[in-house]
């Protein structure tokens, strides 16, 4: 076991100093175990009683568990220690000690429900199912950055305090900017766009997204993480060419760097990277697709949204990742470009897992006139958007893009049956802290 600060490596014969916390106390008598664990593992410390330093026994016998100790010693072989070497302590030091009294057992042995669990992080993920999910989630983001790098895709960061909300008027935060009425930013869309229209071309981002939805379902949050791309010179086809991409990689990525954090969630033997390409329904294909099922009491016509029981019997109907194309334009939002050959169709998609939906994105509307036609469509004032559709005055090339839940994606990867457990510190419509 390294501790952090004082790091040696545990082979038997040397000196070390380990640091971590007690995971165990084993008092037999005469002899007495401390298991100590820390990111790396675990490792036993032997207490003998008769014939080591008795201050120094006290020391350990009295830590609680979970006190962070460092433990001075030497590594001896030992077959019947958990990882086949125990430290023989020569001097132990309490770094920080912990109350007895634990609102969560770390040890996993006591379960405890999610808003325990989420009140006491810190303690939650000690708890090596609970850690890996977010170094999953860590190798997942990593994997996703390399994958747009490798579609060419420049990183970027948008401001998150904005003047104006994009994706419906109901959904946004107010806040207050000296006296100014702003708003925390739903989604980084219009300022994607811009980069799309500047020499950047090929951009990506990777941050918050604050959505004051009413919902409180296992699957919305109200603070979530979205996966942007934006792409000059790219028409809807290949926007998706590349949420798929980035997808797979994402999947490749955890499946050949996590190994040991998949078995320990349980879930290392079928856990599959998604192969061949992901089919792509249109929204009409979609909607026949539900209906003969038989499992709706409704008939789904033209022009309805697919509710959540609609998408489940599609998603069991399909039963891997998928794409739905070629929405109703009055149900995309104003940057959404129509089809040219069929304006009631617009060249909006989503992409799917069986569970839920992943991802928004589409074909821009880059002709200034139409955009100014689309905004006043949707009863916005293109007025409060000026500062967008300018741009669109001075030369910007036809460009695509789309949207991802970061925490949908972890989610469903891994099977979570709830999204805050993707998200280290959620914000729900019960939580604002920690
Ligand atoms: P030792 O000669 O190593 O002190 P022991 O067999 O005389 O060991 P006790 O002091 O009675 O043992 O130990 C109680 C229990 O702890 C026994 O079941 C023994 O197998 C186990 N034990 C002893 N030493 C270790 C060790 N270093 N690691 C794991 N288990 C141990
Ligand atoms: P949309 O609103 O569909 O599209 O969001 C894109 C994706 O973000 C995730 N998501 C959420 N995840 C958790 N909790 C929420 N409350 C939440 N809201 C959204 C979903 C969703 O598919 N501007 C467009 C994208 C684009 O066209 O580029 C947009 O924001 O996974």
């Amino acid at each position: 076991m390294h501790g952090r600060t004082y790091t040696a490596d545990a082979t038997p014969g040397e000196a070390v100093t380990v640091a971590g916390w007690v995971h165990e106390t084993r008092d037999l008598g005469g002899i007495a175990f401390l298991i100590l664990r820390d990111k790396t593992g675990k490792i036993q410390v032997k207490l003998e009683k008769d014939e080591m330093d008795e201050a120094m026994v006290d020391t350990g016998l009295d830590a609680h568990r979970e006190s962070v100790l460092k433990v001075e010693g030497d590594v001896k072989e030992e077959p019947r220690a958990p990882t086949g070497v125990e430290v023989v302590p020569t001097d132990i030091e309490v770094v920080a000690p912990a109350d007895p009294e634990l609102p969560l057992d770390p040890s996993g042995k006591v379960d405890a429900e999610l808003p325990t669990r989420l009140d006491n992080r810190t303690l939650d993920l000690r708890k090596p199912e609970v850690q890996a999910v977010f170094e999953i989630r860590a190798e997942l983001l990593g994997a996703v950055r390399d994958a747009f790098r490798s579609h060419d895709a420049t990183e970027i960061n948008t401001p998150k305090i904005v003047a104006t909300g994009t994706e419906g008027g109901t959904e946004l935060f107010p806040i207050s900017y000296f006296g100014e009425e702003a708003f925390m930013n739903q989604s980084p869309q219009l300022f994607k766009q811009l980069m799309a229209g500047s020499n950047l071309e090929r951009v990506f981002e990777i941050g918050p997204i604050f959505r004051a939805e009413e919902h409180n379902t296992p699957r919305h949050l109200n603070e979530a993480h979205s996966i942007d791309f934006e792409g000059a010179f790219c028409d809807h086809t290949e926007a998706m060419d590349v949420a798929e991409a980035v997808t797979k990689a994402g999947y490749e990525a955890v499946a050949e760097n996590c190994a040991d954090e998949l078995e320990t969630l349980g879930i290392a033997d079928e856990f599959a990277v998604p192969s061949g390409e992901f089919p792509r329904l249109s929204y009409q294909e979609a909607l026949d697709r539900v209906n003969a099922t038989g499992e709706l009491d409704e008939h789904l016509a033209w022009g309805d949204d697919l509710s959540t029981e609609a998408e489940h019997v599609l998603g069991e109907a399909v039963g891997e990742h998928y794409f739905i194309t070629d929405w109703p334009s009055e149900v995309k939002p104003f940057y959404i470009k129509d089809h040219d050959d069929e304006p009631e169709k617009s060249t909006g998609f989503d992409m799917m897992h069986p569970r839920m939906e992943l991802v928004s994105g589409g074909q821009r509307e880059h002709r200034h006139e139409q955009l100014i036609a689309g905004f006043e469509q949707q009863g916005l004032d293109p007025e409060e958007f000026e500062y967008y559709t300018k741009m669109f005055k001075y030369g910007m090339p036809p460009h695509a893009g789309w949207g991802m839940g970061a925490e949908r994606l972890l989610m469903t990867m891994l099977d979570l049956d709830n999204i805050r457990e993707a998200v280290l510190f959620p914000r729900d419509r019960q939580r604002l802290s920690p």
